[in-house]
């Protein structure tokens, strides 16, 4: 284990064993859902992954430390952070590490960890990706190079209109990212389950996605693999309103100037004032399916690769 790396003895057990273990990111707790849902959430997303036989390994940066896995604690702090939390990707591992400043992971700061410790699957809701407006605003989720680079899949319910989705899924394909759909052909849009948008690959079941993890790592192939896994049907919202929900929070974004790492949370809040709380409703139920989904795949590889 990297010296910069704390697990916690249950993680640190299951790895040593072989068992199957799902990396969760913090940047969703502290930045991503209001207090004390974002609590409830991390809570039960670790339940589920437990009763799934897997162990949850959340991430983040307390004290100078990346912690794999967290105390009730530690995630208390977390979600009670707010904005004294720093939001941590790749550029702002070392700052927060050399520093002692309490950060939170996104997508691709949860890679990077996940893979030093020698976890392969991280659930998460939504990728960063390519803004809508990229060409003038140069805003690309730095999530897109992790993927390119980190050794991880992600399990996720694909990525929210607030991007624009097909620029977003030609930057995963320029990168040699396989992009894979549980059960669906279609890239699924978030709160809702298509997007029009075709995924690379299809996979009816997690033992697939296993065998392609190992047939691409053991070539050598660096980089990540997204399994995006739709909402289920039940907690699906309308994806036209939506549409109308999101083009909304676009304007009061632009007309509070907001951006750089502010815009994903500041979008999120928006639509959650928005939608009368139904995007977070929708985001709590597609994250813990998400959870549920990545302990299944870990297992799936953890028994290939043993
Ligand atoms: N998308 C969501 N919810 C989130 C995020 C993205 O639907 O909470 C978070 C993730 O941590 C992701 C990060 O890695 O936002 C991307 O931020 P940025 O666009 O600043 O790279
Ligand atoms: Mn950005």
């Amino acid at each position: 284990m990297h010296h910069r790396l704390s697990p916690t003895p249950e993680v640190a057990a299951a790895l040593a064993e072989g068992r199957p273990v799902v990396a969760l990111e913090s940047t969703v707790i502290s930045h991503g859902m209001p207090y004390p849902r974002n609590l409830e959430t991390a809570t039960a997303l670790e339940d589920a992954v437990r009763a799934e036989g897997a162990v949850p390994a959340t991430i983040a940066v307390l004290d100078g430390r990346i912690r794999v896995g967290l105390d009730s604690e530690s995630l208390e702090r977390l979600a009670k952070g707010g904005t004294s939390v720093m939001k941590l990707s790749r550029r702002d591992l070392p700052v927060a590490l050399a520093t002692g400043v309490p950060g939170a992971t996104t997508v691709a700061a949860t890679m990077i960890a996940a893979r030093l410790a020698g976890i392969a699957v991280f659930a998460t809701g939504g990728l960063g990706g390519v803004h809508r407006g990229a060409e003038t605003s140069f805003d690309v989720s730095a999530d897109l190079d992790e993927l390119a680079r980190t050794s991880v899949c992600v399990v996720c319910a694909g990525a929210k209109s607030i991007l624009d989705l097909p620029k977003t899924l030609e930057m995963l394909e320029t990168r040699g990212v396989p992009v894979l759909g549980l059960g669906t052909d279609e890239f699924p849009a978030f709160y809702s389950r298509n997007s029009g948008l075709p995924v690379s690959h299809r996979c009816d079941n997690v033992h697939e996605v296993a065998a392609i993890l190992r047939a691409k790592w053991e070539l050598g192939l660096e980089g990540g693999v997204v399994l995006a896994n739709p909402i289920p049907e039940a907690d699906a919202l309308d994806g036209e309103a939506m549409e109308q929900a999101i083009a909304q929070a676009l304007k009061d974004a632009e007309h509070h100037g907001i951006t750089g790492k502010s815009v994903t949370p500041f979008l999120l809040a928006a639509l959650e004032r928005i939608t009368g709380g139904r995007s977070l409703t929708a985001n709590m139920a597609l994250i813990r399916n998400n959870a549920v989904t990545a302990a299944r795949l870990a297992a799936a590889y953890a028994a290939l690769t043993d």
